[in-house]
């Protein structure tokens, strides 16, 4: 079986039942100038993960493995965001540089052009942090057959975290790459990480991409 050098120990893993989860990497979280920098966030943070994730997905692409990429926000009319989440979060559905904030449609709420998904790969698109919630991700996976998965993007303490506990309370095993998620908070994306693998693996594992790529290139 394919090994990889993590925390807190080897992952294993096989290329028929893995899929690699591509988390929110939208323009509206990663782009200067846009709703992620306008609530004062150093952008920076999150955009160093794109050069990994390019490598990575070139990699994957050449394997038969499933790549899932997800999209937080809205419909336009806001009826699958709940009035807590706009409350705390009175941006959404207002106009900013580039669209309607996290709305469906709007160019900001879109992956970044480094990133644009391939005609064959899914993207789930979701109202909460978490990538199962009120999604059919579940009903994905159990079709292909995947028990492992492979998850990258941002943000490593919002939603790459939420996902990465809905996924391991499912059963999935997860393989968190530290170089392909981001914060815009150091502070949390090291605290994110540690907290993944702590306790012999509580949620499951971390380990860099170039671990990862050179197995899966064998
Ligand atoms: C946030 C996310 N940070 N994709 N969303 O609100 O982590």
């Amino acid at each position: 079986m394919p090994t990889v050098d993590a925390q807190p120990g080897p992952f294993e893993f096989d290329l028929d039942t893995t899929a690699l989860l591509v988390i929110d990497m939208q323009r509206d979280f990663l782009l200067p100038g846009g709703f992620g920098e306008s609530l004062g966030n150093d952008v920076a943070q999150l955009r160093r993960t794109i050069g990994p994730l390019r490598r990575l997905l070139e990699a994957w692409r050449a394997t038969s493995m499933p790549i899932i990429h997800t999209r937080e926000g809205h419909k336009p009319d806001l009826s699958d965001c709940p009035p807590a989440k706009l409350r705390r979060g009175p941006m959404i559905g207002q106009p900013g540089t580039f669209g309607k904030i996290l709305i469906q449609g709007e160019y900001g709420h879109d992956i970044i052009d480094e990133l644009q998904p391939l005609e064959n790969e899914v993207v789930v698109d979701k109202p909460g942090k978490g990538a199962f919630y009120a999604t059919d991700l579940e009903e994905i996976l159990t079709k292909d057959g995947i028990e492992r998965l492979v998850v990258t993007g941002v943000t490593t303490e919002v939603c790459v975290h939420t996902t990465v506990r809905e996924a391991n309370d499912r059963g999935y095993e997860c393989l968190v790459l530290a170089d392909c998620v981001g914060s815009y908070f150091p502070e949390f994306q090291q605290a994110g990480l540690k907290m993944i693998a702590a306790q012999g693996g509580i949620f499951g594992w971390v380990a860099e991409s170039p671990a990862l790529i050179e197995e899966i290139a064998r």
